[in-house]
């Protein structure tokens, strides 16, 4: 197995950490088997492209921003080497800041080969164009569109759950009382996962290792976790293998690290 993610840390100027973060396989333990190949994929390198040349993604905190979890994850399922930027949440020169490194003054922004890319779809289309054997789409063009569908569900949908169960790695909120809006969101996204892990295998939505469509919804499944989502068998199962990839355990245990006590982020942003 891999070791978890390298990382050296520095404060490169007021509310923001740049930290590199290295390549490692996708999943590990039973999920390991499928996810070799891609693993191998992205532990050798990419096959082919410009995929030499130093990578940035920016990101916000750890704990909170469930977009800049989603393109995290998907540099590090693609394979991609990135150095992270950090900016402090709760620095207000922020939002200056991502006012002129990104049009959409949001994060994630992935900076590579001279080329700049936000938006998390877009960021996972051009990894996927970089590196196409790393697996971040199916190859199957049926199932390929099949994820591409449900990561777009998740991109532009669930509004309701995502104001009501904001991202929140380090909470826990036993018994938490779901209305009835949100858990519409909740019901119809279980139906999503279990369509697609009776139809292609599982562990992973879309089969032995983790796509796009993963990355997309790792941030639920935390959300899960926090908020106690009463799940079945099948759901609770892909919850813990998302959980448990070593990107994520990465992440979450950066998360823990961030100081406490950020209430006015107990919405989503
Ligand atoms: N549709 C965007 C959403 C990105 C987004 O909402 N990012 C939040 C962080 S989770 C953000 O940058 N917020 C900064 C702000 O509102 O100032 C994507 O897919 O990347």
């Amino acid at each position: 197995m891999p070791a978890p993610t390298a990382k050296s840390a520095s404060a490169t100027g007021p509310g923001t950490t740049r930290a590199r973060t290295s390549r490692g396989s996708a999943a590990k333990g039973a999920a390991a088997k499928g996810a070799a190949a891609k693993g191998a994929a992205a532990a050798s390198g990419p096959a082919a492209g410009p995929t030499a040349s130093p990578a940035t993604l920016t990101i916000s905190s750890k704990n909170y921003s469930s977009w800049s979890l989603r393109g995290y994850l998907l540099c590090r399922l693609a394979g991609l080497d990135v150095e992270e930027v950090r900016l402090s949440a709760d620095d207000p020169s922020i939002r200056a800041e991502l006012l002129l490194q990104s049009s959409s003054f949001l994060v994630p922004r992935l900076d590579h080969d001279g080329l700049r890319v936000w938006d998390t779809l877009a960021i996972a289309e051009y990894l996927h164009e970089l590196m196409p054997e790393a697996g971040l789409l199916p190859k199957d063009r049926a199932t390929r569109s099949h994820c591409r569908s449900i990561s777009g569900e998740m991109h532009s949908g669930f509004a309701n759950l995502r104001s009501a169960l904001p991202m929140n790695i380090k909470a826990r909120h036993p018994g938490f009382k779901v209305w009835t809006g949100a858990q519409a969101d909740i019901e119809h996204i279980l139906t999503i996962w279990r369509d697609c892990l009776t139809t292609y295998g599982g562990p992973y939505l879309f089969g032995s290792a983790p796509t796009m469509a993963d990355a997309m919804y790792a941030p639920v499944c935390s959300r899960f976790t926090t908020y106690d989502v009463t799940l079945d068998p099948l759901t609770r199962g892909y919850c813990e293998a998302i959980l448990a990839l070593p990107a994520m355990e990465a992440w979450s245990a950066d998360a823990r690290e961030e100081p406490d006590e950020m209430e006015e982020l107990d919405v989503e942003f």
